[in-house]
């Protein structure tokens, strides 16, 4: 049903514009719900004079309450007759507090709008149908793509399984991440570099292998004013436990956990001196020799990461490429060349792996910066 005195195509536009509006907001604590994802809510109401907002929700600081309670809260009485804008599917199960389809319900909302329907089996459908049980008009799937894309990290998780896989890679201008024994090389400029804190801020875990974290002693934290507690776990993929106790990133660990991905053979005192310096082992299995990157995923998902932000080096990124576990493929590329002697990276602009699609073009200072995802 339109709204007053609305055409189709004219209520089509409006919810599309506020449903963009919901997506924005919900970006607001982006990375910091715990496993829930981060979900946008607003409520919208029409009295002859055009549409108003009357509330605003997003999915609390460490997941709840969710969105919906605290739109509704704001919205009051005003939330009678109104249509509710949600980028989730408004949930069906009792938590700390009611289902949320229930308190949409409640209020007396009469026409709900979402975005993408919940995986999550307590809530898959039966959000929606409860309300449309009650006669509550429900339009679903508006920006189904771009709320998708938000929240990534979530369905990812949920449906398999496993983390969300974003692959960042520093390209020099002839198409090299660094070179052999010279430590971290300075690629992209202070601007692009703020802008991987901000990604680093918004992932639950960056992971690295041993040669990166030998190579390079790198701490992997957020180094962003008022944003250093925002630092994601660490995870080193290391069969044979080489990190080194003085290594910046055990250094680092009393305020940023940091998980070593070991095999079970692995030197047990070695093990046994990181442990003593606060390190955690994720025991993993091994497959022709190499960690076994599926069933690690499953047990980073475990520990409640939904989104593992994969900064290096040229063999991890390959491992995860061929194995088909990347899902985000983030490029920065600066403008000096580094030369012959540069390590190729293992992919650029021109060579994205098919079934990839790119989402945007961005510049950072004198950085370039291009983003590619594939379907959940
Ligand atoms: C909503 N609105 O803002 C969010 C929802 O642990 P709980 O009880 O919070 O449940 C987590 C589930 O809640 C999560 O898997 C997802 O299905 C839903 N998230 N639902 O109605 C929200 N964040
Ligand atoms: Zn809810």
């Amino acid at each position: 049903m339109a709204g007053p005195g609305r055409s189709q195509a004219e209520q089509e536009g409006l919810d599309r514009r506020f449903m963009a509006a919901a997506l924005r907001l919900s970006r607001k604590n982006a990375g910091r719900t715990a496993t829930n994802p981060s979900v946008g809510t607003l409520i919208v109401r029409d009295d002859g004079t055009g549409p108003m907002i009357v509330g605003t929700g997003v999915t609390a600081v460490g997941g709840r309450p969710h969105a919906e309670t605290e739109a509704l809260a704001e919205a009051g009485e005003l939330a009678r007759g109104a249509t509710a804008y949600v980028t989730l599917e408004p949930c069906a199960h009792h938590g700390r507090t009611p289902p949320c389809a229930n308190a949409l319900l409640n209020a007396g909302v009469t026409r709900v709008v979402g975005a993408v329907s919940d995986p999550d089996p307590r809530v898959s459908g039966k959000g929606y149908a409860i309300l449309r049980a009650a006669g509550v008009e429900v339009v679903e799937r508006v920006l189904a793509a771009e709320a998708a894309e938000q929240m990534a990290g979530y369905l990812i998780r949920s449906l398999k399984k496993r983390p969300e896989v974003i692959l960042k890679l520093a390209l020099s201008s002839d198409g090299k991440i660094g070179m052999e024994g010279e430590g971290q090389v300075s690629i992209t400029g202070d601007i692009a570099r703020r802008e991987v804190y901000l990604m680093r801020a918004e992932a639950d875990g960056i992971l690295i292998g041993i040669g990166t974290a030998l190579e390079d002693d790198p701490a992997l934290t957020v180094r962003l004013p008022g944003l250093e507690n925002r630092s994601p776990a660490r995870i080193v993929l290391d069969r044979q436990i080489r990190l080194p106790e003085t290594s910046k990133l055990v250094a680092g660990v009393d305020r940023v956990p940091l998980y070593v991905a070991a095999c079970a053979e692995a030197d047990p005192y070695r093990r046994a001196a990181l442990e003593r310096a606060g390190v955690r082992f994720i025991g993993t299995e091994t497959y022709e020799g190499d960690i076994a990157l599926p069933e690690l995923l499953e047990d980073l998902a475990a520990l409640g990461m939904a989104s593992v932000l994969v900064e290096g080096g040229a063999k991890v990124a390959k491992a995860f490429l061929a194995e088909g576990l990347v899902d985000r493929i983030v490029l920065f590329q600066g403008q000096e060349p580094i030369g012959r002697s540069g390590i190729v990276s293992p992919i650029d602009a021109n060579h994205i792996p098919a079934g990839f699609r790119k989402l945007r073009d961005m510049r950072f200072g004198e950085d370039s910066y291009a983003e590619w995802i594939r379907d959940i």
